[in-house]
């Protein structure tokens, strides 16, 4: 089933045949897709996060409570980096094919909101986001909290829930955490439903979000695979694009209305 892995005009013709005639599109997207927005992916050798910070540390709720500030503040940069940034043309590819009268449901592994703000309007977002905040403890409902707020005139860090006093932690799904049932359930039935998934930006490595390109494989879905770098999903892909979603997504997308 695999074609050779490419980026040439005959796939990309290809694909886009697929994506003209598809009925359900499922587009799955991690951090890839926003490092043209000029946040850092996690895996990458030399740019990706974990290259430079310790995952243990940083996410998780054990690394979380030995040290609230250190994380406290890691998540309040890259919330703010993330303010700055802004959509690129693969996230903006995506909301256009939507706008244009296809049936797009974005499942994505991204923190960043960065889709919804390009416009897309059916996004599940698998690992929370990070501009909401949470109880430690699990009370009340995730808050909005302002993204430039500049945490070092700030004596308490973390700022305490409003309710029981427990410190606030950022509502993104750490290791060892159960992903928010609910968008899961609706992630795992927009791929049942889905004759056409593109997997764009992730090495499919994280589970339980990594299984939902091989479900869609398991239901009967094509399964074209965006990425400059294999991943462990080319094997059962239908098409290979070699290349940056920033590119690949305009070529592939922006015809199909
Ligand atoms: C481009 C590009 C360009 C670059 N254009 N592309 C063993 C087997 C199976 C599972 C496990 C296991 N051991 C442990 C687990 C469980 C664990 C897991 O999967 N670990 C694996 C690492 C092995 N999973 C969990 O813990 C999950 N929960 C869970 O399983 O609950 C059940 C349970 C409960 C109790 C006990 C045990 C289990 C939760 C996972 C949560 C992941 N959280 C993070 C952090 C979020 C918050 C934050 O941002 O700080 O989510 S980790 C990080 O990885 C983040 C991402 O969403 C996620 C996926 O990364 P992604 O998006 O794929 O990025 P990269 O960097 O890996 O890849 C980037 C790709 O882009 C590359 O391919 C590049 O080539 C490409 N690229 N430029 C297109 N321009
Ligand atoms: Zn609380």
């Amino acid at each position: 089933m695999k074609r050779a892995a490419a980026s040439n005009e005959s796939a990309l013709a290809e694909v886009r045949d697929w994506v003209r005639t598809a009925q359900r599109i499922v587009v799955f997207t991690g951090a890839g897709v926003s490092a043209e927005s000029g946040i850092p992916t996690f895996r990458d050798a030399l740019t990706g996060l974990w290259a430079r910070f310790d995952p243990e540390r940083l996410a998780t709720e054990a690394g979380f409570r030995a040290d609230p500030p250190l994380v406290w503040r890691w998540y309040a940069e890259r919330r703010a980096a993330i303010a700055r940034a802004q959509p690129n043309a693969g996230h903006r590819a995506i909301a256009a094919c939507e706008a244009d009268g296809a049936r797009v449901t974005v499942v994505t592994q991204n923190i960043d909101g960065l889709h919804a703000r390009a416009g897309s309007r059916t996004v599940l977002e698998l690992h929370g986001n990070i501009l909401r905040v949470k109880c430690l403890e699990g009370c009340g409902d995730p808050q909005r909290i302002e993204p430039r707020h500049d945490w070092r005139a700030d004596p308490r860090v973390p700022p305490a829930c409003p309710r029981c006093g427990a410190p606030l932690r950022p509502d993104v799904v750490w290791f060892g955490e159960l992903l928010p049932q609910d968008v899961f359930e609706r992630a795992e039935q927009a791929v049942l439903d889905a004759d056409l998934m593109l997997v764009v930006g992730t090495s499919a490595l994280v589970h339980p979000a990594a299984g939902l390109p091989l479900a869609a494989h398991a239901a009967g879905a094509r399964v074209v695979v965006v990425n400059p770098a294999p991943t462990p999903i080319d094997a059962r892909a239908a098409q290979v694009l070699r290349g940056a979603a920033g590119e690949v997504l305009p070529a592939l997308l922006q015809s199909s209305g």
